[in-house]
């Protein structure tokens, strides 16, 4: 039995493999393991399930440095991830990235970003360059309600709207555990 992208046992795999993931990056940061800050994705997994349900492989996405979840959602390797989180050289990132710089181009996961809206612009230019190459593939920035704050939000949403670009913003407004 084939289940499809989008069906409800597929989307509740994908966010217990969320929360599980979530609770034992936690762990491992607790015990000093994991470099950097973590920002825990708990209580958010419905929406990187439903949003990277409706994307394809070549689809392009964006989000924060509380990316985890995403990153899992849109297909990418949960063991180069946590491999990542420990600064190994078999992680996704090569150990360089860490739990805020995530990113898998061959998922077409173009990168979490430490700057509070700075997905934003990185994601239009995927839609402009979509655009471009007369492509119909989509990019998708994840974000907090923080980055309304930002010119850059502002900036990218103007230009998204001006030039028509292929861009699904998605943003979150629930507080989550820092
Ligand atoms: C440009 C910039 N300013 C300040 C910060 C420090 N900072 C880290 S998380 C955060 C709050 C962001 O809130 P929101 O965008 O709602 O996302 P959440 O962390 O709630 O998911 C801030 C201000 C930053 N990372 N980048």
């Amino acid at each position: 039995m084939t289940i499809e992208p989008g069906h409800p046992v597929a989307l509740y795999t994908t966010m217990y493999l969320i929360r599980r993931f979530e609770e034992q990056a936690i762990t491992l940061y607790q015990q000093g393991l994991v470099g950097g800050s973590l920002h825990p994705y708990i209580g958010q997994e419905a929406v990187a399930a439903g949003v990277c349900a409706a994307l394809r492989d070549d689809d392009l996405m964006t989000m924060t440095y509380r990316g985890r979840g995403q990153f899992l959602a849109k297909g990418g390797d949960p063991r180069g991830m946590l491999a990542e989180l420990l600064g190994r050289a078999d992680g996704v990132c090569r150990g360089k990235g860490g739990p805020m710089h995530l990113c898998d181009l061959s998922r077409g996961i173009i990168g979490a970003n430490g700057i509070v809206a700075g997905g934003l612009p990185i994601a239009v230019g995927a839609g402009l360059a979509a655009q471009i190459v007369k492509s119909d593939r989509v990019a998708v920035a994840f974000f907090g309600d923080g980055a309304t704050n930002q010119g850059a939000f502002h900036e990218a949403l103007n230009l998204a709207a001006v030039w028509k670009l292929p861009i699904i913003l998605s943003v979150k407004t629930m507080s989550t555990p820092k």
